[in-house]
């Protein structure tokens, strides 16, 4: 017997994003995503890299399946290329031999006990989309999402027993429509350093058709595929954890702004079927209504379990009220900025290399916490967390596998689940990001996640520490693997 609070089917498990671990970008009839062609701009990522081949796993796969295995986890989460299956959106054909892929890919998975969890978009989108009508910023993608959806639930669903239909739509929507450093590169003039300025509303027009698009999938699951298959279906969130400043009320009201306007603004609408009321109230005309036809679908098809991605927690100050310092990232709509120290100058934590990391394993009890509140105790996945840091180019294989500080923030993160478990938050599930190295967006190769180093030159992956560390964490948490 043990004293694990972790249930003993819980998943553990270590999760990845098809563009920025596949590679063979244009290998086999796929079609360019939207990352394709945003990081074959000039001066898109940070060092220069792209995805074209990042860790090869199209081709490498059986090789990292094993390194899954060594580790014993019982999930792998991965997601699919929209573009490999579908090059042109409903557009064009059916790519036969993207679809094998995923059926390799799955097959190896479950030969060795591992499920597959998977999510249908993470960030990349087929570049068609984005020619044709602007993707997410017309209500057109809603079809071609239901489409994509459909054929991976029927070619998939016999052995994929948990799906998610998109992966931070808030992340997607704040870099891609907002601030305009992700694709598809537009920005609002009120926010950050936007030299061209598209709509203000756009930001909110994208998440809206986010929205929508996931809605339709879930409902065409759950008519068409999930009694006979049996599987669940979600959303996966990056769920920041936003502390007040200071004690004010002021502060305080900021933090819960903050919320809204970041993880509320999709699971509001997803799960109560409307969006909150202070963004109604502070976006008037520039927040998209729902139709009752809608809201009746959205309120009707809900979600079985919220995804959650958390790595770090941000003060959040109030300048509504007040002013907040020119440059601190405000938001003069929402009125709240964030900042790593809070009113008395006490940080949030241990810097790392990574500029937006900063170790707070509170958070994340606080955050489970909240939703658990907040929308009645829905099952719960952690789907992302993790440790990142910049490689020292100096560094010997010695320093590289020595990743003390990523075991460190592991167990101090899961130690912090544990707790909110324990006082009955229904968590079902927790995969690291990520089990590799890989392309991690604007920072391109720099800015490594991994369980195992990945050589960019050679490809060789190379074990570090924190895999070896997970290995004994699962086996001493989770005697019994499912059967
Ligand atoms: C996501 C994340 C991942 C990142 C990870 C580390 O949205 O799921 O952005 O793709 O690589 O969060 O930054």
């Amino acid at each position: 017997e043990s004293s694990s609070p972790f249930p003993s089917n819980f998943l553990f498990g270590t999760a990845t994003s098809s563009y920025q671990v596949e590679g063979a970008f244009s290998s086999d009839g796929k079609g360019l995503s939207n990352w394709d062609v945003f990081t074959h701009k000039p001066g898109k990522i940070m060092d220069g890299t792209n995805g074209d081949i990042a860790d090869d796993e199209y081709h490498q796969y059986q090789e990292d399946v094993g390194l899954m295995e060594e580790i014993g986890v019982n999930s792998y989460r991965f997601s699919i290329s929209w573009a490999r299956i579908l090059p042109k959106g409903r557009f064009g054909k059916v790519n036969k031999q993207g679809l094998d892929y995923y059926d390799r890919l799955i097959n190896a998975l479950l030969r060795k006990g591992i499920e597959p969890f998977v999510t249908l978009t993470h960030f990349d989108i087929p570049q068609e989309l984005e020619d044709r009508y602007q993707s997410w910023l017309s209500p057109k993608i809603q079809e071609d999402f239901k489409y994509y959806a459909d054929i991976c639930f029927k070619k998939f669903g016999d052995r994929v027993k948990y799906w998610v239909t998109i992966n931070e739509p808030n992340v997607a929507v704040i870099r891609g429509y907002r601030i305009g450093i992700w694709p598809p590169s537009r920005c609002s003039a009120s926010f950050g350093n936007c030299s061209h300025g598209n709509s203000e509303k756009d930001p909110f027009v994208a998440a809206h058709n986010l929205i929508l698009s996931h809605v339709s999938a879930v409902q065409l699951y759950r008519t068409k595929y999930q009694k006979k298959q049996g599987g669940e279906i979600g959303i996966v969130m990056d769920a920041i954890w936003f502390e007040p400043f200071s004690n004010s009320l002021e502060d305080k009201l900021a933090a819960e702004r903050a919320q809204s306007f970041f993880l509320n603004w999709f699971l509001d609408p997803i799960i109560l079927g409307k969006y909150p009321s202070e963004m109604k109230e502070i976006l008037g005309q520039d927040l998209p209504e729902f139709s009752k036809y809608e809201v009746e679908k959205l309120k009707k098809n809900g979600i079985d379990f919220i995804g959650v991605n958390h790595y770090t927690s941000y003060y959040a100050k109030d300048c509504f009220f007040s002013e907040c310092e020119p440059g601190s990232g405000a938001s003069k709509t929402e009125g709240f900025a964030l900042y790593v120290h809070d009113k008395n100058g006490i940080s949030l934590g241990d810097k790392t290399t990574v500029d937006w990391l900063y170790v707070r394993p509170q958070g994340l009890e606080k955050m489970v916490t909240y939703l658990k509140e907040r929308y009645n105790n829905l099952p719960m996945f952690i789907t992302e967390n993790g440790y990142g840091e910049v490689e020292d180019p100096n560094s010997t294989t010695r320093d590289i596998v020595n990743d003390v500080q990523r075991v460190n923030y592991l167990s101090s993160y899961l130690n912090s689940l544990a707790k909110a478990i324990r006082k009955g938050a229904d968590v079902r599930g927790y995969f690291v990001w990520s089990l590799l190295d890989n392309f991690e967006w604007k920072y391109g190769e720099n800015v490594r996640f991994g369980l195992h180093h990945v050589d960019y030159g050679t490809l060789n992956r190379t074990r570090r520490l924190s895999a070896l560390w997970y290995k004994h964490f699962i086996a001493q948490n989770l005697p019994h693997k499912p059967p």
